[in-house]
């Protein structure tokens, strides 16, 4: 089953569904929630049967705080395959039509007591949106995805949950420590390659829930603060007894150095400290990144991918 809808962010009673495609709306509550979840831009979301290609954006507006209406595009496929790298082209275009009509923001104030709305408007956008519907072709429900399973790891605050958000485009927030072993299906950005990642609690107590996460997998991801110079013999230990382990024999090593937002790292220094040299003979990269500016995120994920890829 597959359904577009188009979210529209209301000052007073917050996200709600604007426009759908002929379903019953009910079944798609937790969808204007996720607006308040993520950042502006296309994003991945999945939960239960359902996998969703999402697009925030704003359109301008006389009415709206900000001067902007913010909307968001869903196109949902439950129980079925989807693929967002296409999705992801229709959204966009929508976003842009919608974008040219003037005085378009007038749509969603027909029926409102606040501003005067124009039903012209309304009926402009909604033919843009059916039409969209109708003309989403087949190639983005007959795909699939690659799946693989990674597993996350690194001393504590290193920033690995936050990593993991950013690479989600989620809005950024100020986290808790991980206490259990965090799994989460995760798309990475511009590939057909879908990760089940295995979010490692950082603190010592917590560590021995690391091993039986170990089977299995096809790649690791080991994150390092890269301010935290006191750490750096922690965290140089736990990436080699983890490489090192026979379960993780070979499999790609992707390292982020990470919060070079806090503290440009010296790069060699680094790779001497943590002995880079001695992981065995597997694919290893390590990129610089932030998890709060995003600096590098996508650029890891890119070559991680193709490597989990082949
Ligand atoms: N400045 C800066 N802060 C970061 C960055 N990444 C993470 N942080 C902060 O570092 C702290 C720890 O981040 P988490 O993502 O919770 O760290 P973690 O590695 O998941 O920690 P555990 O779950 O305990 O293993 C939080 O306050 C984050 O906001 C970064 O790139 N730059
Ligand atoms: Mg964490």
């Amino acid at each position: 089953m597959k359904t577009l809808l188009l979210v529209h962010f209301d000052a007073i009673f917050g996200p709600k569904i604007f426009l759908h495609s002929g379903i019953n709306v009910d079944d798609f509550k937790h969808i204007p929630p996720l607006m308040d979840l993520y950042k502006e831009g296309f994003f991945y979301h999945e939960f239960n049967k359902d996998k969703s290609a999402n697009l925030s954006f704003q359109v301008p507006s006389e009415y709206a705080r900000g001067r902007c209406e913010l909307l968001m595009l869903t196109y949902l496929v439950r129980d079925g395959e989807l693929n967002p790298g296409s999705a992801k082209g229709y959204l966009t275009r929508f976003a842009e039509r919608l974008a040219q009509i003037k005085d378009g923001y007038k749509a969603f104030y027909v029926g409102s007591n606040r501003y005067p709305g124009d039903p012209r408007k309304l009926e402009e956008i909604t033919e843009i949106f059916d039409g969209l519907y109708h003309s989403f072709p087949a190639e983005v429900n007959v795909f699939k995805q690659k799946e693989r399973k990674i597993f996350m790891f690194g001393i504590s605050k290193a920033g690995k949950t936050t990593i993991l958000h950013a690479l989600q485009n989620r809005q950024h927030k100020e986290l808790q420590p991980t206490i259990f072993m965090d799994i989460s299906k995760v798309l990475i950005p511009n590939s057909n390659v879908s990760i089940m990642v295995y979010d490692a609690p950082g603190q010592i107590k917590y560590r021995e829930m690391w091993v039986p996460s170990l089977v299995g997998q096809d790649g690791l991801v080991f994150v390092v603060d890269v301010a935290d110079k006191e750490r750096f013999e922690e965290a140089k230990a736990i990436l080699h007894e983890i490489a090192l382990k026979p379960q993780t024999k070979g499999l790609p090593l992707l390292l982020l150095f990470n919060k070079i937002d806090l503290k440009k790292p010296k790069v060699k220094d680094l790779i001497k400290v943590l002995d880079l040299g001695g992981l065995g003979a597997r694919p290893v990269r390590y990129f610089e990144t932030s998890a709060i500016t995003g600096e590098g995120i996508l650029e890891a994920f890119d070559w991680f991918g193709k490597e989990l890829g082949k």
